[in-house]
């Protein structure tokens, strides 16, 4: 029988049959290292008994994402609160590179608009800019709920970013039910306090499913080469082959492409000074670059 893996808990896992029954299992046997079952795999099971289902086989997986870590992901919606807790543009910048470096479409969710609706446009001018489909969200006004909703394609669409910032409420609002546990923010820190624990699919129409995941503190930048962060920018790729030199890492080289862009405007400076800061981030850890 052939079944989505829509939840891990410390090593059972739930499969979501073809007909819509759930079955559990534990991974065992040839399936036994973490990343051999993930949530999101599409697999082949067995059921010997009534009580356990048995996994004869994993699919091979489409896409990989790596936090948290879920296969076969179809889309990406990064969401941010413009307030409550502020954006943080330098995080932002850190998850849309690790989409880009998946290969996994990304759709940027800016959250919390009713909280200051200009800062939402002005983040969405930007990002738009850069090369994203944006949409400014708000979960009490039911704001922008229609055009994420219409913008949900493919079988898995994967709700990430930071804690507090209203991706359970989010789920919620499209699933028309409590199902998912939302938190507060806390009031002495501005921070969301981790509310969702684990990573979880919810069946979703026919062969679909919305994702919540645990917000995150801090990304690491540690599966990307750092040669490679230039091309994972977007708005960047026009102007490759354009500097003066052909290793230009857009610094402080002379006749930048990219530099004379930002000058001009072209590339919106915050997304560039995210990207020097994510090369001083590497090369901390990779002193020879
Ligand atoms: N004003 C406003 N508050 C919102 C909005 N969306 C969510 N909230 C509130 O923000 C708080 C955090 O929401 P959650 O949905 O728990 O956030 P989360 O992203 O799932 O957080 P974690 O599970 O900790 O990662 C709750 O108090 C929500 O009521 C919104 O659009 N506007
Ligand atoms: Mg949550
Ligand atoms: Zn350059």
């Amino acid at each position: 029988m052939k079944g989505r893996i829509i939840k891990n808990q410390n090593g059972y896992f739930s499969i979501y049959g073809e007909s819509g029954n759930l079955h559990l299992c534990r991974s065992r046997g040839r399936l036994k290292r973490v990343t051999d079952i993930l949530v999101g795999d599409v697999v082949e099971y067995e059921l010997p008994s009534l009580s356990e289902a048995a996994i004869t086989k994993v699919y091979p997986r489409h896409s990989l994402l790596h936090r948290p870590p879920v296969a076969n992901v179809d889309l990406l919606v990064l969401t941010s609160a413009v307030k409550s807790p502020d954006i943080n543009r330098y995080t932002l910048d850190k998850m849309i590179l690790l989409g880009e470096d998946a290969g996994i479409p990304i759709l940027i969710c800016l959250n919390k608009s009713d909280l200051d609706p200009d800062r939402a446009e002005e983040l969405r001018h930007d990002y738009e800019k850069a090369g994203y489909p944006v949409i400014c969200t708000s979960v009490p006004n039911r704001a922008g709920l229609d055009l994420l909703f219409t913008a949900m394609e493919g079988h898995i669409i994967s709700f990430s970013g930071p804690s507090g910032v209203g991706k359970s409420s989010l789920l919620n609002a499209l699933l028309g039910t409590d199902r998912l546990l939302s938190g507060s923010v806390s009031s002495r820190t501005g921070r969301g306090k981790n509310t969702t624990r684990h990573a979880e699919l919810i069946p979703f129409g026919n062969d679909s499913f919305l994702m919540d995941t645990p917000g995150y503190t801090s990304l690491a930048l540690d599966s990307v080469l750092p040669e490679n962060i230039g091309f994972l920018f977007r708005e960047f790729q026009q102007y490759m082959g354009q500097c003066r030199f052909r290793d230009c890492h857009h610094l402080n080289e002379p006749e930048c492409a990219v530099r004379d862009a930002v000058s001009r405007g072209d590339i919106v400076l915050s997304r560039y000074q995210s990207y020097c800061q994510m090369l001083n981030e590497i090369k901390e850890k990779k002193p020879r670059y």
